[in-house]
């Protein structure tokens, strides 16, 4: 009989915690949303998905963030402009829409700023990443991290384009950012800004030539369907920053304000890893379905060459200190190689 109701007690012991872990799972104390652009074959979503996972883990279930991806909740701005008014709380844009909101990202525009990613993580997790980050604070947002996009490369459905020359006229799409708008100006190109969720449709109508992002982006997004061209110009690097609402962190306790930072931090790795594996992946996919063409290193310095005059346009708006900080920079990174 005694062994029958410890039996009892254990059972129903049992059956308390299992109850109270399922309640815990089935009502998170914070249930948090996150939109991206990209579609949720991305690396970016992958990474997001990493970010969530041990954000659930390391608070005990206590928050959880559900996934939203090919701008259901709108373009990059706009759910940047939903972190600040705070219906949204999580989102991971392209730096380049942000201009409006922190001047100082326009440095990432200038047109062959990054030789290389690793050139690009030192610099954006350097005291300069690290205070551009910190401008975010005065406008409602808290940048958790700065994760990779990647380097842009060009498509088009008009021809080849190896040479400046060949860019002559052709109509193509740019993030929203006046430095992009005028570096494919410099080269030639008859630039239009949209938003990336307009842009697949755009294309398939005629209504713009060509688009340019990274590999991953260009083969995810399907636009080999509506492109045929595709060159490997790498004409900027696009950092994504991972953003969350000021007032969503601010409903937070301390401890998991500290889950979501060290959570952010090993989410970028991760990143930064997944998504330079899939752009070279992706691109030896895009050559088996587009008109590929590696440009040589000097068909390359003519595009450079030619968006030149860019810098000095801009030097003003961005700020000669904070490109003049991040050139010596990138010498300090170059001195190390
Ligand atoms: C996705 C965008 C995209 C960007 C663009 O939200 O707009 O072309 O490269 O990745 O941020």
């Amino acid at each position: 009989m005694k062994f029958k109701r410890l039996f009892m007690v254990l059972l129903l012991s049992a059956l308390l915690i299992m109850g109270l872990a399922v309640s815990a799972a089935a009502n998170p104390e914070f249930r948090l949303r996150a939109g991206i652009g990209l579609n949720d074959q991305s690396a970016q979503f992958a990474s997001m998905q990493y970010f969530a996972d041990l954000v659930y883990e390391n608070s005990g279930g206590r928050i959880q963030i559900d996934l939203y991806h090919s701008s259901q909740l709108g373009d990059d701005r706009e759910m940047t402009e939903a972190l600040q008014m705070g219906v949204q709380d999580f989102t991971c844009p392209s730096t380049a829409p942000l201009a409006g909101f922190v001047s100082g990202f326009k440095v990432f525009d200038l047109p062959f700023l990054f030789p290389t990613e690793e050139a690009a993580d030192y610099v954006l997790d350097s005291e300069i990443g690290d205070a551009l980050l910190a401008e975010l604070e005065g406008i409602g947002l808290v940048g958790l991290a700065w994760w990779e996009n990647g380097f842009r490369h060009l498509t088009n459905r008009v021809r080849p384009v190896e040479t400046p020359a060949d860019m002559a006229g052709l109509r193509v799409r740019t993030m929203e950012n006046p430095i992009h708008l005028a570096a494919f100006r410099a080269m030639g190109a008859n630039p239009t800004p949209m938003a990336f969720g307009e842009l697949f449709s755009a294309m398939q109508q005629g209504v713009v030539d060509g688009q340019e992002n990274p590999f991953g982006t260009i083969y995810l997004q399907n636009y080999p369907e509506v492109q045929d061209y595709v060159s490997d110009t790498g004409h900027i690097y696009s950092p994504f920053v991972l953003l969350l609402s000021q007032m969503t962190w601010n409903r937070l306790p301390a401890d998991l304000q500290e889950v979501l930072v060290d959570a952010a931090e090993q989410a970028k790795w991760h990143n930064r890893d997944l998504n330079r594996e899939w752009n070279a992946m992706y691109a030896e996919e895009l050559d088996k379905v587009m008109n590929l063409s590696r440009l040589t290193m000097e068909q390359k310095a003519a595009f450079q060459e030619a968006t030149m005059p860019v810098w000095e346009q801009y030097a003003d708006e961005i700020g000669q200190d904070l490109i003049d900080a991040v050139l010596v920079k990138l010498d300090e990174w170059a001195a190390q190689q």
